[in-house]
């Protein structure tokens, strides 16, 4: 078991890493920027460490710093959270020969998932159905990439190896844009990533987000835990998130889940991590694996019952799966609203201080999040501050639950997205479910065309 655990992130996440570690009898150590010596996880910590000035290259992805606090507080892991240094492999290695226990899968799985190219064929390899695509990196000549496209066919995408989540891509329609845009992405893969290499892959127009998580001990077992929707994305920002995904039939789930299992056991997978898929027509596509627990993990927490960062913390301290495939049932259905700090309708950040909090409650309501009452908002970070889960027995409560939930919530002081959210918790695609990535921006569009409410 973990003795002290170095929580290398801050806001909510640090929050909820915190609160498992307390639950498994795991002392803490909060690192903290300047300008959140303020947050809720750093005052509940054994420990905490100021480790460098507001903007985050120079404290939350200071490699030196982290690792010099874990050194002076005797801390034996560090949990990386999401986003910063949490899939950053150079990181979970300099972690591992300093001594201490990276939470995550190992360097050399990071450094895999974090090249796409590589990634798929790995995925591929695994018998994981992945996009028709080039297979690999696309050669200087333009000639065999037309052939490459002719084969697949038009529309195809051209994405950096480097990339994921949505940073480096072009979509293709003819073969006259195809040479311009591979030299373009290419260029730009080489600025952004250090990494010239680009790929390509059939695109695909009317997909829906859907992803499988899993859980590996690293010691030859492993678990899926159902799949979530994540389709209500704004520009690559996901909105809400579900689970199960609306009309998956069990078969489709069992089906792509064991081959999602059976990947993890053949690469070594330790630890939480996330099979992306677009899904169209009944299939399911591999585009990414995430190596890191995920903003939200809650929805499957919430229908599966599984504490999935109590099992990062069990695996990471040695122990094998205590779960077993059978034991995992779904039960009823989970919606995640993320609350974010800014304008409703523009989108712009809105930082600065909360006047008021006011949760919500009753069956079913979970609220993720480090504000209260007084807390400043700094401006240099994501600007998510929360998140609100709600559970119901199936979908329709779900909903119903997170619309009251959201009319409970108050915010005072700064400008959030509730009633972006209460919008689509209102909106009829969206009660119908299984609508694709361009749903949610569709409809803002119409919004603003129209000047009227999304429902
Ligand atoms: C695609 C695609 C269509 N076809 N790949 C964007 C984020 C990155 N993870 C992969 N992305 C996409 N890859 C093929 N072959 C469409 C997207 C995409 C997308 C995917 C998931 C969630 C939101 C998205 C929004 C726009 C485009």
């Amino acid at each position: 078991m973990l003795d002290k655990v170095l929580i290398a992130n801050r806001g909510e996440i640090a929050l909820r890493v915190l609160r498992a570690c307390h639950t498994l009898g795991i002392k803490t150590v909060a690192v903290h920027s300047t300008v959140d010596r303020n947050l809720k996880h750093v005052g509940m910590a054994d420990e905490a460490v100021c480790i460098g000035p507001g903007p985050a290259a120079q404290s939350y992805l200071n490699i030196p710093a982290i690792i010099a606090a874990a050194e002076v507080t005797d801390a034996t892991a560090i949990h990386p959270g999401y986003g910063f240094l949490s899939e950053n492999a150079d990181f979970a290695e300099q972690v591992e020969q300093s001594g201490f226990i990276f939470i995550g899968p190992t360097a050399d799985v990071i450094r895999l998932m974090g090249d796409k190219v590589e990634a798929i064929r790995a995925m591929k390899a695994a018998g994981v159905p992945c996009v028709p695509g080039s297979g690999g990196p696309l050669g200087d000549d333009v000639n065999e990439s037309m052939a490459v496209a002719r084969e697949i066919g038009y529309p195809v995408i051209i994405k950096a190896a480097g990339g994921g989540g949505g940073r480096g891509m072009r979509v293709v329609h003819t073969e006259a844009h195809l040479g311009n845009a591979i030299a373009t992405t290419r260029a730009e893969a080489r600025a952004a990533f250090g990494n010239p290499q680009v790929y390509m892959e059939k695109f695909l127009e009317n997909p829906r987000h859907v992803e499988i998580q899993v859980l590996a001990d690293g010691l030859g077992q492993a678990v899926h835990l159902c799949e979530r929707d994540c389709s209500m994305q704004r520009r690559h920002q996901k909105v809400v998130e579900e689970a199960p995904a609306p009309g998956i039939t069990p078969q489709q789930r069992a089906e792509i889940g064991k081959v999602c299992v059976e990947a993890c056991i053949r690469i070594g997978y330790r630890g939480a991590g996330t099979f992306e898929f677009l899904f169209e027509n009944g299939r399911f596509y591999f585009i990414e694996m995430n190596t890191r627990i995920q903003v939200e993990h809650p929805v499957t927490e919430l229908i599966t019952g599984v504490d999935l960062v109590r099992e990062q913390l069990l695996i990471a301290g040695g122990e094998k799966l205590s779960i077993r495939q059978e034991d995992i049932r779904i039960k009823g259905h989970a919606i995640e609203c993320r609350i974010n700090a800014e304008d409703p309708d523009t989108f712009m950040p809105s930082p600065g201080t909360v006047k008021r909090f006011e949760g919500a409650g009753g069956p079913g309501v979970r609220i993720d999040t480090h504000i209260y009452d007084g807390y400043r908002i700094p401006p240099n970070y994501d600007s998510m501050i929360g998140k609100l889960i709600v559970h119901g027995r199936d979908r329709e409560t779900a909903i119903a639950r997170m619309r009251i939930a959201l009319s409970e919530m108050v915010i005072d002081g700064i400008r959030t997205n509730i009633p972006l959210q209460q919008r689509i918790m209102a909106d009829g695609g969206f009660q119908h479910g299984g609508q694709n990535i361009h749903y949610l921006e569709k409809r803002i569009a119409e919004q603003k065309e129209k000047g009227i409410a999304l429902a």
